[in-house]
């Protein structure tokens, strides 16, 4: 029987095993909401890096540069973590590199993967139908925020692993705790983040509009897996 497990946040990812899973890394707000809006625009590659110095090298070798810390846009850099930075006909074909505060550092800690993806509510859908085909057991990677759990990616986690059709064993009841959660807040997902600790975050700066964007379900028949070290679309 397949394996589905749901690790809240990158501190517990020591309890789990990625060699021989699918793995699903999430960060709603915002950065795989970004990947998934880049690739599904055009962009050619995504490479994620943990660290600002390593992004602004790859600049130097000619990758655009992207990313944040704390939410805030990079100075040095191309671009900030707005998913609207990404829809644009400038980005087409070009290779970003990306550091940010949670989410490439989930990434990260996901390398050796049989296969990472990467997951939002833009692309649920696609990325379910996807992984309902696969035989590989799944383990979805929450970012968090500096290694406390969020309610957004718990969420998101939650409504993926409901979509997962297979009969399933877990490693903990996290995937029953996130499908339960989703259960709650599917009806208005933003009215159920207003009190959040990201959303409340992203009000400081300006965010409401991303955070609504980044709710939006099935925008996008995209996935982002990793090849090497780059993010591109997986052939579907
Ligand atoms: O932490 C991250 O990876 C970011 O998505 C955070 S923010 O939404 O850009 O603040």
């Amino acid at each position: 029987m397949k394996s589905i497990d749901i690790c809240l946040s990158p501190d517990l990812m020591h309890l789990y095993e990625v060699q021989d899973k699918a793995v699903v890394v999430v960060d709603i707000l915002r950065a795989t909401s970004c990947m998934t809006t880049a690739l599904a625009h055009g962009v050619a590659a995504i490479r994620p890096v943990a660290e600002v110095q390593a992004c602004e090298a790859l600049g130097k070798e000619g990758y655009l540069t992207a990313g944040e810390r704390g939410g805030e846009k990079i100075d040095s850099f191309n671009f900030g973590n707005s998913p609207y930075e990404y829809q644009s006909a400038d980005i087409v074909g070009k290779k970003i590199a990306v550091t940010t505060t949670n989410g490439t550092r989930a990434i990260s800690l996901s390398e050796g993967a049989r296969q990472l993806l990467i997951g939002s509510f833009l692309n649920l859908s696609t990325l379910a139908s996807y992984l309902n085909e696969q035989e590989h057991n799944i383990l979805i990677v929450c970012a968090g925020w500096k290694g406390f759990v969020n309610l957004e990616d718990t969420l998101f986690a939650g409504a993926l692993a409901e979509q997962l059709t297979a009969k399933f064993t877990q490693a903990c009841d996290s995937t029953l705790a996130a499908i339960s959660l989703y259960h709650s807040a599917k009806h208005n997902l933003k009215r159920f983040l207003q009190n959040s600790s990201h959303v409340q975050r992203l009000q400081h700066l300006n965010g409401d509009r991303d955070v609504t964007f980044c709710l939006k379900l099935d925008e996008y028949e995209v996935i982002p897996v990793l090849k090497g070290k780059e993010l591109v679309k997986l052939e579907l």
